[in-house]
């Protein structure tokens, strides 16, 4: 595959809407190319499951059953989206991927990391990041942004703990895979994140034409 795939990570309240736009100005004056998506999402299958996910009605929805809707939509933006772009030699930012699996429902909820990594197998069949954007932000730091905006979906209604499993788990897929990942303090100003995220992946872009 000749094209790039990057995606976006981050707790609540990290800042990858506020992310998203500035590089989609950036893209835009640099006449990158890029394929936006998002996960949950990006097909019409991913925003009905994003929907139901997120809805926060369904107060009863097992961890198993949350992970396998998250997948189920991977699986098909994979096959529908994010392979054809790539195949094309297109550019691809995706608004969280399977990171997202491992720190939500590995970490957050407690699933067995095995049984998320088989169904990485499964519903990628080996698609990875080529670049990784994970933007780093106390708990309670992201907390307090959010709850700005107002209205909690399903998962922003969680308690404190399971956002801070979540954040380790970020953690430790850094630790595990450093190459793949540019943590960005989001803590720091938007243009200053901007600015960040920029400059690593213009060095991915310079990296190919070297
Ligand atoms: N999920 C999952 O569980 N498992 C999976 O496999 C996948 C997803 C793929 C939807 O994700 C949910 O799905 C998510 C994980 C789960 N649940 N949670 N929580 P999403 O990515 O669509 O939703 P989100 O986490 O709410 O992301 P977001 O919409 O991009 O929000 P954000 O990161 O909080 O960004 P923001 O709206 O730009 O920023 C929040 C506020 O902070 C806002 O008022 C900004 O003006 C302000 N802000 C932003 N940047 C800054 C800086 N630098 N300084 C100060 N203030 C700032």
């Amino acid at each position: 595959m000749k094209g790039r795939l990057i995606t976006l990570e981050g707790g609540e309240g990290a800042g990858k809407s506020t992310l998203l736009a500035g590089l989609r100005e950036h893209f835009a004056r640099s006449g990158l190319d890029v394929v936006y998506t998002r996960e949950p999402g990006g097909t019409p299958v991913g925003e009905a499951v994003r929907a139901l996910v997120l809805d926060p009605a369904q107060r009863g929805l097992a961890a198993e059953t949350e992970l396998l809707l998250m997948f189920a939509a991977r699986a098909q933006l994979v096959r529908d989206v994010l392979r054809p772009a790539l195949v094309a030699g297109r550019w691809v930012l995706c608004d969280r991927f399977t990171d997202a699996s491992y720190a939500y429902q590995g970490g957050g909820r407690g699933v067995d990391m095995v049984h998320i990594a088989e169904l990485e197998r499964l519903a990628t069949e080996g698609l990875k990041p080529d670049l990784t954007l994970l933007l780093d932000l106390p708990v309670a730091d992201g907390r307090a942004r959010a709850s700005q905006r107002g209205g909690a979906d399903r998962i922003e209604a969680e308690r404190d703990d399971f956002f801070e499993r979540v954040r380790a788990t970020y953690r430790a897929r850094v630790q595990a895979e450093p190459r793949r990942f540019c943590v960005i303090d989001a803590s720091r100003p938007a243009d200053e994140v901007l600015r960040g995220a920029v400059a690593a992946i213009e060095a991915l872009r310079a990296g190919e034409t070297a």
